[in-house]
């Protein structure tokens, strides 16, 4: 980072109503979307630490709705969690020096700052089943613990963000267009989304009752315990608003029940692994308690099919567009997004039957059919 941007930083997080004088400012991260900071202060001898973000407001076109959900969110479970006196964490923003939940710099940029949490680490991986038990349980509750909030009073930060059927739709337009010829390149991946659409056609939102749920649960958007591996806090808040509780379910199964990273360039080591799959399926169960539709219950094992296939659809969607959407750090990056997620497509569908399995015993094991 330069001693310009470093500065620059700095006065963005003069703004917030933060204590003493701040010693360092670094990178925090690996979200693909929003630019993440971590600041170190010093106050009365004691070092403070905060998390800055730049919304990006070409993805979140409504930052100001965003921050309001962000807000209610966040209140609503800080109540929960000290009605249960679950010993859980609550992302807690920090105001502004006027009072706002946000501060919009003279580029138009859109910032909020939060408290850093202390003792948790994100995975991109998990290292064992617990961390895989543990960050569903996670995500589980936090749908619980929002089921008894309005859904209604939430702004749909990005509208059809689940669509598959669209993002479907957005892939072949593009394919038409092919604005900067990479169609060539990729012909073998847009025929795989092509042979394998019927899967963007199995679960629709409006099929399975509307809940605030977190739309983004990949494993590194929630922090566990960095030795215990306990689950500790929910982080990434942006996409949370009503929509289907399957994609999250899925998204977690996509990004901790496979061998190799989303990004891995070597797909012979893409591969759907089941008994992380049964230990996210418990810990889910276990988070998300009884609130669960039969409906819901049956769908479990489509659901991490139909959000690796529509990622694998946006990733070549933003490839053909010409990485406008997604951060990039290498060439060909959105390719190798997309291959991987085509790669872990078909290794779940190889053991569809197998996930099916698990989820049925299951159910008769805990008296649910
Ligand atoms: C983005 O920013 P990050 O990494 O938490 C994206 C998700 C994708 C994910 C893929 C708002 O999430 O939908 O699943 O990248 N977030 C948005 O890595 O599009
Ligand atoms: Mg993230």
């Amino acid at each position: 980072m330069t001693v310009n941007v470093k500065k620059s930083l700095e006065e963005v997080a003069s703004n917030f109503l933060i204590n003493g004088v701040i010693l360092s400012c670094e990178r925090h991260g690996n979200g693909n979307v929003n630019d993440t900071y971590l600041i170190t202060c010093s106050a009365d001898g004691e070092q403070d630490r905060y998390t800055l973000q730049r919304i990006n407001h070409h993805v979140f076109s409504d930052p100001e709705g965003l921050m309001q959900n962000f807000e209610k969110v966040t209140s609503h479970l800080l109540k929960k969690s000290i009605e249960q006196n679950h010993g859980k964490e609550v992302l807690c923003l920090i105001p502004t020096k006027k009072g706002l939940t946000f501060h919009l710099d003279g580029q138009g940029n859109f910032w909020r700052m939060t408290k850093f949490i202390p003792g948790g680490r994100s995975f991109e991986v998990p290292e064992n089943d617990r961390h895989a038990y543990e960050a569903a349980k996670s995500f589980g509750s936090f749908q619980a613990d929002l089921a008894d909030l309005d859904a209604s009073s939430l702004v749909e930060t990005i509208p059809d963000f689940h669509n598959t059927k669209k993002r479907l739709e957005r892939l072949k337009e593009i394919c038409e267009e092919d604005p900067v010829n990479r169609l060539i390149e990729v012909s073998e991946l847009a025929d795989f989304s092509i042979q394998n659409q019927k899967i963007a056609f199995t679960i629709n939102s409006s099929d399975f009752p509307t809940r605030i749920v977190h739309n983004d649960t990949k494993l590194n958007n929630v922090l566990l315990h960095k030795s215990t591996g306990e689950g500790m806090c929910v982080v990434d808040l942006d996409t949370v608003m009503p929509g289907c509780a399957l994609h999250d379910f899925g998204d977690l199964v996509r990004t901790a029940a496979s061998s190799a990273l989303e990004d891995e360039v070597d797909v012979s080591k893409m591969k759907f692994l089941p008994n992380r799959f049964s230990a996210i399926l418990d810990g889910y169960l276990d988070g998300s308690g009884e609130m669960l539709l039969k409906e819901e219950l049956n769908a479990l094992p489509m659901a991490p099919i139909v959000i690796t296939y529509e990622l694998g659809v946006r990733f070549l969607t933003d490839f053909l567009e010409g990485d406008v959407y997604f951060k990039i750090t290498r060439e060909n990056h959105n390719k190798h997004r997309a291959r991987a997620q085509f790669a872990l497509v078909q290794s779940m569908l190889d053991s569809f039957d197998e996930m099916k399995g698990i989820l049925e015993q299951k159910l008769k094991s805990t008296g649910t059919y």
